[in-house]
């Protein structure tokens, strides 16, 4: 099991201080990324199967191949170089590629798992921030409960109640849509003020966040699995404290 301590130093690893790519490994990242900006999910595919066929690490290939890929591909849309058809067919390509190097990820045992419910909140269809941040989560051995894009507010209650998750991530990545996010919260802490709730997305920050009623937020998928494993700790460092002291006070009595 690794120590929380080493969590940082092992998420770190994952995109920027870890051994440097190197040799094939990284020619095929590379061209990973590459595939994902040329919308060319063929190559994608092929890239995808040669990273595992090969041994490499296929967490590595999705933080250092796709994503950035995927995050080329949201400049090039902002400087109106690329237009919705070339989002539709570069997000058909980066999924290819995920659908085959996410069942190879490599499991760690932090010793904190539990049960997340995760989403995109009504309105919104970008599901690829949320989905990173999901295969984040299985790594670690968290159960995520996962409902999809465009989800409407009562089934973020209704599934939180139902699979007595701990926390629920909410992800939205349009202004619009993130407005949303308040009675969602609202209504989640209503029913059960115990869930903890985490939100991310594009336009989410820190302070919308705070003013939402949110209990933490992440701007990628990295530190939220730090929080997410911290929040967990501690919450199961409280309980224990609780029951150590709820057996204190019986022993007193007798
Ligand atoms: C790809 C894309 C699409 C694809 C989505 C495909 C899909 N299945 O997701 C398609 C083509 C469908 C699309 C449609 C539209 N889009 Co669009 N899209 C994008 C684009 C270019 C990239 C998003 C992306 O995937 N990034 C890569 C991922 C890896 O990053 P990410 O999503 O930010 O996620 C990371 C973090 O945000 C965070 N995170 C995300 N979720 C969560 C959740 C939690 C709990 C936590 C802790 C962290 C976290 O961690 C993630 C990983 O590190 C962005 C521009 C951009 N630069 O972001 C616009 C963008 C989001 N789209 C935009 C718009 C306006 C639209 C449309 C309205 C366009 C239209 N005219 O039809 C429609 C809306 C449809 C709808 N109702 O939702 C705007 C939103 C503007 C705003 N601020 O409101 C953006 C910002 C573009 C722009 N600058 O105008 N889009």
């Amino acid at each position: 099991m690794l120590k929380v301590e080493n969590i940082f130093i092992y998420i770190n690893g994952i995109r920027a201080g870890g051994l440097p790519l190197q040799g094939r490994e990284k020619e095929l990242l590379s061209q990973l990324k590459e595939g994902v900006i040329a919308c060319d999910e063929e190559a994608v595919v092929a890239l995808s199967h040669a990273v595992i066929r090969e041994g490499f690490d296929a967490l590595r290939a999705i933080f250092e191949g796709l994503v950035p890929g995927m995050e080329h591909v949201g400049n090039l849309y902002e400087q109106q170089e690329y237009f919705i058809p070339e989002l539709l067919m570069a997000t058909e390509a980066m999924y290819a590629g995920l659908n085959i190097l996410r069942p190879h990820v490599a499991r760690v045992d932090f010793g904190v798992a539990g049960a997340v419910v995760m989403g995109v909140v009504h309105g919104d269809v970008h599901d690829i921030g949320k989905n990173i941040v999901k295969v984040m989560f299985e790594v670690a051995g968290f159960e995520v409960h996962d409902l999809g894009r465009d989800v409407p507010l009562e089934k973020f209650v209704d599934e939180q109640l139902h699979c007595d998750a701990e926390l629920v991530c909410l992800s939205a990545m349009m202004t619009t849509t993130m407005v949303g996010m308040r009675n969602v919260i609202r209504r989640i802490k209503e029913k059960n003020p115990e869930a903890k709730i985490m939100v991310g997305g594009a336009p989410v920050t820190l302070d919308i966040a705070d003013r939402y009623g949110a209990d933490c937020f992440a701007e990628n998928a990295g530190n939220a699995l730090k929080d997410a494993i911290r929040m967990f700790s501690m919450l199961r460092q409280l309980r224990q404290q609780a029951m150590d002291a709820e057996t204190e006070a019986e022993r007193g009595k007798r």
